[in-house]
C-alpha cells in the first residue's frame, strides 16, 4: 500500500532529523530534500493510519480553484484550517482592542486561562468575518496566497494570467510539454502574504494517457500539513486528469525542510505503531466536466476506513 511511503517519511526524521530552531519558536526535527511517490491507480492517498477530514481538504482546494484568499468561503464550509493566519493579522492591527494575544499560538498551549480568553476571541473573530461583509474584506483576507498566484497573478503589464486554466489547455493541446507548471511564489507578493507559499510549485507530465503531477514543497509540517497537502494534490490531478479524459498516473511530493514539531513527536510515534488499512476511493461526478464547475458535492470518498484521529497544536 502506497501510504507506507509517508510513515517512511515520519520514520527517517525520527532516526536522522537534526534539531532545528523555527519561526514559530515551537522547535523541530528537520531534513533536507526528500521524495514520496504515490501511484494513484493504486487508491486515493488519504492516510488511515490517522482519520483525515477529507471535507476540508475538498473545500481548501475548491477555494485555491475559485481564486479565492479570503477564509469567508472556508468558514462558509465549516472549514477552519486558516482561521489562525487570518487571527494574527487581526489582533495585531490598531482596530483591535480586545485583550492581548501577543504569540496566541504558543501560550495556548501551556496557559490554560488564556487558552479560554483565545478561544473566545476567536468565536468572535469567526462570527464577525461570516457576518459583517466590509470587516471580511478587510480582516478575512490572506493577501496574495495559493488562489490569487493560480489564477490572477498579476504580470507587469497590468495584465492577469490565469495559470491554472493555461497549464490544463496545454496539457490537453499539448501534453507532451516540459512546460506544465503553475507557481505559487511570487517574489514580489511575499511581504502581501499572511504566509509565503508552502507549496510552491508543481508541473504536470503526460505519458500514454496518464497525467502525473510533482509539487516541490518548501517547507513541511509532516504530522499536521503533509497529509493535507498529499490529498490535495491528488485530487487535483484526478480533477484535471478528469477534464482531458486521462487516467491519474502519480503524484510525486518533493520536499525541501520536512520536519515534525517537536510537540508533535509522540503523535506521530502513535501513528507509526498502527498498522494502515487498505486505501479509498475517490469518486467524481460525471456529469460535471470543467475542474472549475466542481462543487463539494460533485466529490466523494469510498471505503474510507482509517484509525481514529490524532489532535495535535499547530505552530502559528
Ligand atoms: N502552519 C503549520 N505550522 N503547519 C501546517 O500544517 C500549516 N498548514 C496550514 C497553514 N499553516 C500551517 C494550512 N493547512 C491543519 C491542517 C492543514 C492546514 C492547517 C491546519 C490542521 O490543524 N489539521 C488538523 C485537523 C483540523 C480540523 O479538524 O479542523 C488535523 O488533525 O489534521
Ligand atoms: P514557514 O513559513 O516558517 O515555513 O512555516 C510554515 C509552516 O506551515 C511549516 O511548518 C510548514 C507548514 N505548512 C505545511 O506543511 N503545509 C501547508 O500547506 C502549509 C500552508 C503550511
Amino acid at each position: 500500500e502506497s501510504e507506507k511511503v509517508y510513515l517512511d517519511l515520519c520514520r527517517y526524521i525520527l532516526e536522522n532529523g537534526v534539531k532545528k530552531e523555527d519561526r514559530t519558536g515551537t522547535g523541530t526535527i528537520s531534513t533536507f530534500g526528500y521524495q514520496m511517490r504515490f501511484d494513484l491507480e493504486k487508491g486515493f492517498p488519504l492516510l488511515t493510519t490517522k482519520r483525515i477530514p477529507f471535507r476540508l481538504i475538498a473545500s481548501e482546494l475548491l477555494w485555491f480553484i475559485k481564486g479565492d484568499t479570503n477564509i469567508q468561503y472556508l468558514l462558509k464550509h465549516n472549514n477552519n484550517i486558516w482561521n489562525e493566519w487570518a487571527f494574527k493579522s487581526w489582533v495585531e492591527s490598531d482596530e483591535y482592542t480586545g485583550p492581548d494575544m501577543t504569540d496566541f499560538g504558543l501560550r495556548a498551549e501551556d496557559d490554560g486561562e488564556f487558552k479560554l480568553l483565545y478561544q473566545e476571541q476567536m468565536e468572535l473573530f469567526k462570527k464577525r468575518i461570516l457576518e459583517d461583509q466590509d470587516f471580511a474584506a478587510r480582516f478575512g483576507e490572506l493577501g496574495n496566497v495559493y488562489g490569487k498566484q493560480w489564477r490572477d497573478w498579476a504580470a507587469s503589464n497590468g495584465q492577469s494570467i490565469d495559470q491554472l486554466k493555461d497549464v490544463i489547455e496545454t496539457i490537453k493541446k499539448n501534453p507532451s510539454s516540459r512546460r506544465l507548471i503553475v507557481s505559487a511564489w511570487n517574489p514580489e507578493d511575499l511581504p502581501a502574504m499572511a504566509l509565503p507559499p508552502c507549496h510552491t510549485m508543481f508541473q504536470f507530465y503526460v505519458i500514454e494517457g496518464r497525467l502525473s503531477c510533482q509539487l516541490y514543497q518548501r517547507s513541511g509540517d509532516v504530522f499536521l500539513g503533509i497529509p493535507f497537502n498529499i490529498a490535495s494534490y491528488a485530487l487535483l490531478t484526478h480533477l484535471i486528469a478528469h477534464e482531458c479524459g486521462l487516467k491519474p498516473g502519480e503524484f510525486i511530493h518533493t520536499l525541501g525542510d520536512a520536519h515534525i514539531y517537536l510537540n508533535h513527536v509522540n503523535q506521530v510515534k502513535e501513528q507509526l505503531s498502527r498498522t494502515p488499512n487498505a486505501l479509498p476511493d475517490l469518486s467524481l461526478n460525471n456529469s460535471v466536466t470543467s475542474v472549475f464547475d466542481f462543487e463539494m458535492d460533485d466529490i466523494k470518498i469510498e471505503n474510507y476506513n482509517p484509525h481514529p484521529a490524532i489532535k495535535a497544536p499547530v505552530a502559528v
